[in-house]
């Protein structure tokens, strides 16, 4: 399962590897890909996540989260 985390905020890439770092902590989680320039993170799971955590993790990372879908 994948889903996709839309995130604002992120200005270069040291922020990308905070989200990273922050999205990889989050038990379920067994791949993290962040884009700077398209503004989302991609999260593989092979446990269903709770959208809430994986909100909470960007925001405490001191980020926005515009939305989550799953693709
Ligand atoms: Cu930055």
């Amino acid at each position: 399962m994948k889903k996709q985390i839309n995130i604002e905020g992120m200005s270069c890439g040291h922020c990308v590897k905070h989200v990273e770092e922050a999205l990889k902590e989050i038990a379920g989680i067994s791949g993290v890909t962040v884009s700077l320039e398209g503004r989302y993170a991609i999260v593989e799971l092979n446990a269903d996540a709770d959208d809430s955590k994986l909100k909470e993790a960007v925001e405490e990372a001191g980020y926005d989260v515009t939305g989550i879908e799953s693709i």
